[in-house]
């Protein structure tokens, strides 16, 4: 493959920066990352990854071998800045956009006429014209004209990074039509979805919409559970069922959102518009509250003291990702000063938790299923209820319901099931 003539410089070497630098550079464009962190560029310099993603591991240290992609601490000339830092939110909810102003700070000391930045960090709207162009102004060139400015936000899912890199629809949102344009040409290199054009408010509140959409159905989801569970019906079968109706899709309900999105993006639009986001605000406080949920039906099957064994700590399924894991929160609720539980944790994509699962359930009085990871499907039940103490499971994500909801063998509770 030819290399394409564009530089291009991956601000943030993390979750999206590190996929999308490998992945410009398996299209044909010379790459650096670029990171604060020593470790991580280091790291990356000797074709190593220090996030754990499907298939990353072997794209970087091809491109890292021929020489398309290399890492750096200090910031270098290049014709595309594409930003990826993290997006996070203060311990009062506010958005924290220290890490893209650092990032702007370091793409003005060498910013040259005929440039393009690119935010794909997820922002609140506004971002791209209050916080980015006003640091970029000071270099005295004309933004708009000179450089150019757009906002892309990443959409990717942890777990399917490299396929959805290529294969989403993605949305660019310009300062004005030619950097757009000229985003959508750079993303048409290796992007196979298709690629809409808009303003860059309307791109940021995109973004942030998609995943707020989705944590108010979930919130949805689990008061459904909250609800049924005292009403004597399965929020799980009324899903299914409601779902057949054609216009209908129930989320699922569960311990919690975790992840760096889902649980994160809302707090934006809240922080934006307090007065005017009570339903984006109220679905925050539900999802949050779940671990709590969890965690007192713990204390209604077994008391305050026992042998728990946790299985599945990571924040969804087949992946090895513990931000903001719920099942975390969990933890440290269990592990407080007036319960005396043991703790025993299982996860097959956590090395310190990967261990032979019929040891970790030994002598436990309760058996919490907290994330389904597909391997959880394929357990031995025998085993199971042959070492354990005593056969009490609670499954907060329907993992086991169809092999063992009706076994007497064991006493099955499933999160948001009213039926025992
Ligand atoms: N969850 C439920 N019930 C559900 C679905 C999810 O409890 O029905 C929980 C999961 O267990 C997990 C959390 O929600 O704890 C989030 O998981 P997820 O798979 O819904 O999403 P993320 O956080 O891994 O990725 C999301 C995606 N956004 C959307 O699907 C709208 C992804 O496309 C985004 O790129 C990503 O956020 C991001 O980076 O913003």
């Amino acid at each position: 493959m030819v290399i394409k003539s564009k530089k291009i410089c991956v601000v943030g070497i993390g979750y999206i920066g590190l996929p999308t630098a490998a992945v410009f550079a398996n299209s044909g464009f010379e790459v650096i990352g670029f990171d604060l962190d020593e470790h991580v560029i280091s790291e990356l310099n000797q074709g190593r990854c220090t996030i754990s993603e499907p298939h990353l591991d072997e794209l970087v240290k091809k491109e890292i071998e021929r020489g398309r992609l290399r890492g750096t601490t200090t910031i270098e000339q290049a014709d595309v800045f594409s930003i990826a830092v993290p997006t996070p939110i203060t311990a009062d909810k506010k958005a924290d956009l220290r890490y893209v102003i650092k990032a702007a700070n370091s793409i003005k000391n060498v910013i040259k006429k005929g440039d393009l930045v690119i935010l794909e960090s997820t922002s609140p709207p506004g971002t791209v014209d209050e916080c980015i162009v006003p640091i970029l102004k000071e270099t005295g060139l004309n933004i708009g004209e000179d450089v150019y400015v757009a906002h892309s936000p990443e959409r990717v899912i942890p777990g399917k990074i490299l396929k959805e890199l290529v294969e989403n629809n993605r949305i660019v949102g310009g300062i004005n039509q030619k950097s757009s344009e000229m985003v959508r040409d750079l993303f048409m290199s290796f992007v196979k979805g298709d690629i809409f054009i808009t303003d860059s408010r309307t791109a940021e509140m995109c973004k942030l919409m998609e995943n707020t959409y989705r944590d108010v159905n979930i919130a949805l989801a689990n008061e459904l559970a909250m609800i049924c569970e005292s009403q004597g019906i399965d929020a799980w079968e009324v899903r299914e069922l409601s779902n057949q109706h054609q216009r209908v899709n129930i989320h699922m309900p569960g311990p919690g959102v975790g992840g760096h999105c889902i649980a994160v993006d809302p707090w934006f639009i809240c922080d934006k518009e307090p007065d005017k986001s009570a339903l984006i605000h109220q679905a925050r406080i539900i999802n949050d509250s779940m671990p709590e949920f969890v965690f007192n039906k713990v204390k209604n099957m077994i008391g305050t003291r026992g042998r728990i064994a946790i299985l599945g700590v990571t924040y969804k399924p087949d992946v090895g990702d513990l931000r903001e894991s719920p099942i975390l929160k969990l933890i440290d609720m269990l592990s407080q000063a007036d319960t005396e539980y043991e703790i025993e944790i299982h996860d097959p994509y956590v090395e310190k938790y990967n261990k032979e699962i019929y040891e970790v359930v030994e002598n436990a009085n309760l058996v919490i299923v907290g994330v389904d990871h597909k391997q959880y499907q394929y357990v031995n039940f025998d085993r199971i209820a042959d070492v354990m103490a005593q056969t009490n499971i609670l499954d907060t994500r329907a993992c086991w319901k169809d092999f063992i909801e009706k076994d007497p063998r064991f006493h099955y509770k499933l999160l948001g099931s009213g039926k025992y």
